[in-house]
């Protein structure tokens, strides 16, 4: 890209905390709870995380493993909501840090005046309970807007979440980065006209990330001046 890199937008899970387990467990307890006998393991759940988005991911189970059970718009509706509910609440407690390099990232990019962003399909609540776990609160100011699930319907690898931020901050898809985990963010975000790093996450690790300007295991030894060079040759 010729001009400079003025904003880092975000992906969550996988990205900005290894939080897939967390989902995984909240699903299993949530359909433990409404009595409806699915239990996801870590195999089949890495296979199921090709379908982006909670509410979709159950509903392609569903369709897939139990196609006689009836009244299944009502069951994602409610196991959702309540899955949400167990998610936030094992996340609040703590043991969901951010990943390597993530808060010195945010810091630096603060620090030189670059625009913050998250593009997620998770839930909202799902991203305040990980910021208000990992910064006492003070992390939802780092960005300048929240692209959630409920903002875009289509989920990724639809380009459309990254779409939104980019009309929210004001800025064109040469002068951002998206920083993401999985084979379905580099897509929405290369679909937006985005430039994509990657850090590989524990369920996306030796996937196919064709599209991306780099590829990590992680931040850790990251830095902006990196994703600037990277911007560049982008
Ligand atoms: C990853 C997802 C989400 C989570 C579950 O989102 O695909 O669906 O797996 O969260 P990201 P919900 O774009 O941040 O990687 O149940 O709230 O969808
Ligand atoms: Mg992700």
């Amino acid at each position: 890209m010729v001009e400079p890199l003025r904003a880092l937008i975000f992906d969550v899970d996988g990205t900005l905390a290894e939080t897939e387990e967390v989902h995984r467990l909240a699903f299993n307890r949530a359909f433990e709870e409404a009595g409806i006998p699915w239990s996801w393991d870590r195999t089949l759940y890495r296979a199921l995380l090709a379908v982006s988005g909670g509410k979709e991911r159950i509903r392609a189970y569903a369709a897939d493993h139990d196609p006689g059970r009836t009244g299944i718009d009502a069951l994602v509706r409610d196991v959702h909501a309540r899955k949400t509910e167990i998610y936030t609440g094992m996340v609040r407690e703590g043991g969901v840090p951010f990943r390597p390099g993530v808060a010195r990232l945010i810091e630096e990019a603060r620090a030189a005046g670059l625009i913050l962003a998250v593009a997620t399909t998770t839930t909202r609540a799902n991203v305040d309970a990980l910021l208000d776990a990992n910064t006492g609160g003070t992390g939802h100011g780092w960005f300048a807007t929240f692209a959630c699930a409920d903002d875009a319907p289509p989920k990724k690898p639809d380009p459309m979440v990254y779409r939104v931020v980019l009309e929210r901050i004001g800025l064109p898809a040469s002068a951002c980065i998206a920083l993401e985990d999985s084979p379905n963010g580099v897509a929405a975000a290369t679909g937006a006209g985005i430039a994509v790093v990657v850090s590989t996450s524990v369920y996306t690790d030796g996937d196919d990330f064709t599209g991306a300007a780099a590829v990590f295991p992680d931040f850790g030894s990251v830095t902006l001046d990196d994703l600037r060079s990277i911007h560049t040759k982008a």
